[in-house]
């Protein structure tokens, strides 16, 4: 679904969004199908926790970087309409995507309460601009229904942190539960907020629930300051692979793969990367240098 010119208003006015329904019915059910190859089933994992150790590690424990291992999965990080709405908010076709994990909570597993926090401390390596020049989109898609037992992610709206400088990026477990707004939604919803709205991962409040998102995060090519993975360091998995090759021109230019027309192509290159990707269709590559 694209995202209404309302909700966007939202994300500047009050920091963030919730809109139901955004990923279409047939590709959230093949991502979930997906899911299961990849994170156990609630009655699975509730039928034995002991069985899935790893996911009383840490908070983070349940989080798998892109690519995932799942093309179903990958494709909603490049979901169109999420690209849509980036470049809207962005106001540029020059964009990064530059973070996108697929995060699973069980219920029990371990306390998923977190204390509010701005997330730009691992976003930028510098603040954010009171102004928003080119503010940070950090999203959410919720593969599981998500309501208040669920762990929902906790969010101040900005009207009630606006007086708080934007070098203070914590607060003290507690402040501000009184003024949080709990994020919740069917599977398929969309939640989108920017790294200065003060918000907070929540634990769950009933047995046996347990919640599944891919996170994705995206900003202004301009400003080099910004971002949080190098796409190179995650290049060697099978499943990039895949994703190169079915992802259009366009999807692929998120991660800074060269554009067609770039002076990074000429008759070695579109050899070489071919060798590198066989399923790779070069055609707009190639279409672009001289012969
Ligand atoms: O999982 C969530 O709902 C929010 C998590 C979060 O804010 C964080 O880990 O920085």
């Amino acid at each position: 679904m694209r995202v209404p010119d309302k909700n966007l208003a939202e994300i500047w006015d009050r920091g963030f969004t919730v809109l139901p329904g955004f990923i279409d019915k047939e590709s959230l059910a093949a991502a979930r199908e997906a899911l299961w190859t990849i994170h156990p089933k609630p009655e699975d994992y509730f039928a034995d926790p002991g069985k899935y150790p790893k996911y009383a590690n840490s908070q983070f424990a349940g989080i798998q970087l892109f690519p995932f291992d799942r093309w179903e999965l990958n494709r909603l990080a490049v979901y169109p309409d999420l690209i849509d709405l980036a470049e809207r908010f962005l106001k540029t076709k020059e964009i990064d995507l530059y973070k996108s994990e697929l995060w699973a909570k069980y219920s029990g597993a371990i306390n998923y309460d977190q204390f509010h926090h701005r997330d730009y401390r691992n976003h930028t390596i510098v603040v954010p601009r009171e102004d928003q020049m080119n503010a940070q989109m950090t999203t959410f898609i919720l593969l599981s229904d998500v309501t208040s037992t669920d762990g929902p992610t906790k969010v101040v709206p900005l009207s009630e942190t606006r007086d708080i400088p934007m070098g203070k990026a914590r607060t003290k477990f507690g402040e501000m539960f009184d003024k949080e707004v709990s994020v919740e939604g069917p599977a398929g919803s969309l939640m989108v907020y920017k790294t200065d709205v003060f918000h907070r991962g929540s634990n769950f409040t009933a047995p046996e629930r347990a919640r599944f998102a891919i996170l994705t995060d995206f900003k202004s090519r301009a400003w080099r300051w910004q971002g949080k993975l190098a796409w190179p360091d995650h290049s060697e998995k099978k499943t990039w692979d895949e994703a190169i090759a079915k992802m259009s021109v366009r999807q692929r230019d998120l991660f800074g793969f060269p554009p067609p027309g770039s002076e990074y192509w000429n008759a070695q290159t579109l050899r070489d990367v071919q060798t590198r990707y066989p399923d790779l269709d070069m055609t707009p590559y190639r279409e672009t240098v001289a012969a």
